[in-house]
């Protein structure tokens, strides 16, 4: 099986941020003030104000290219494909079952009672909880400091992976970006796809655009798609 992480770099030609490179989010925002719970406590309207900006961008968006590569390796090879995005453009290009293990900008969530929720398009601090009324609203996505989604199915998946491939990010969060480290002491094969170098410790790696690497990638693992 072909475990696959992406990041952010996986949907930026589609008009996506990315949170790192020159004029990323993190260096428009700081992320203690829209991506943690202490930022959200203090300022709820400045948070919800950035996912609401970030959703509609989103709503926006189209799937590149890598997107739909990838959503054929899942269909014809059977990928898991685990993402730190939190837009729905692998769903978009077709994708099945993907692992959101920082949530997504299209659910909502009760800080209160944890039930989760479609979002709206705009949230609102008032907006009360449809399961215990509380004026606790909040995207469903993974604040620093909070535990990812998904992180034991994660661990089953690494583990019986005869490889790994990294789309798109920079290896800078945790615990996603421990994972290829995971992946090598365990034996299975790392492959990096990205526009430069990260300094992971991949074994092979290919550089250039999502849209272009990804798809020639693919190509190679599955044949040319069938016309
Ligand atoms: C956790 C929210 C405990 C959703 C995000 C002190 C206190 C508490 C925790 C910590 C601490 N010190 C360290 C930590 C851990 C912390 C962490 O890692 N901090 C970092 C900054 C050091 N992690 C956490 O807090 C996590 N939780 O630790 O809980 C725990 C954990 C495990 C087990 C038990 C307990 C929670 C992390 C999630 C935080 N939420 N976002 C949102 O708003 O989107 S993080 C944010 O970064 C996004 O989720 C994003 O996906 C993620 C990673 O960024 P990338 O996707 O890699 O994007 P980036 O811009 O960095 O890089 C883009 C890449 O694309 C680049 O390489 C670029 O070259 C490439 N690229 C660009 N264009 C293209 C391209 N590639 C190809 N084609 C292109 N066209």
């Amino acid at each position: 099986m072909i475990f696959v992480l992406t990041g952010a770099g996986l949907s930026a030609e589609s008009g996506l941020g990315t949170f790192r490179d020159a004029g990323g989010i993190w260096s428009r925002y700081d992320l203690e003030d829209v991506a943690t719970p202490q930022g959200y406590a203090r300022d709820p309207v400045r948070v919800l104000d950035f996912y609401n900006a970030r959703r509609a961008n989103a709503a926006g968006a189209r799937p590149n290219a890598a997107h739909g590569a990838l959503a054929r390796l899942e269909r014809e090879a059977g990928a898991m494909l685990v993402t730190q995005n939190v837009d729905g453009l692998l769903e978009a290009a077709g994708a099945a079952d993907v692992l959101h293990m920082h949530g997504r900008l299209d659910r909502a969530l009760c800080n209160r009672c944890r039930r989760s929720w479609e979002a709206p398009e705009v949230m609102c601090p008032f907006d009360a909880c449809p399961n215990c009324g509380a004026q606790a609203v909040r995207p469903d996505v993974v604040w620093f400091g909070e535990m990812p989604y998904g992180l034991d199915e994660i661990e089953a998946g690494l583990a019986r992976a005869a490889l790994f491939v990294a789309v798109g990010t920079s290896g800078t969060v945790y615990p996603a970006a421990g994972f290829v480290d995971a992946a090598r002491d365990a034996g299975v094969a790392t492959l990096e796809l990205n526009l430069e170098r990260t300094g992971g410790r991949f074994d092979d790696a290919r550089y250039g655009p999502a849209s272009e690497v990804v798809p020639a990638w693919v190509d190679e693992v599955l044949g040319p798609p069938r016309t």
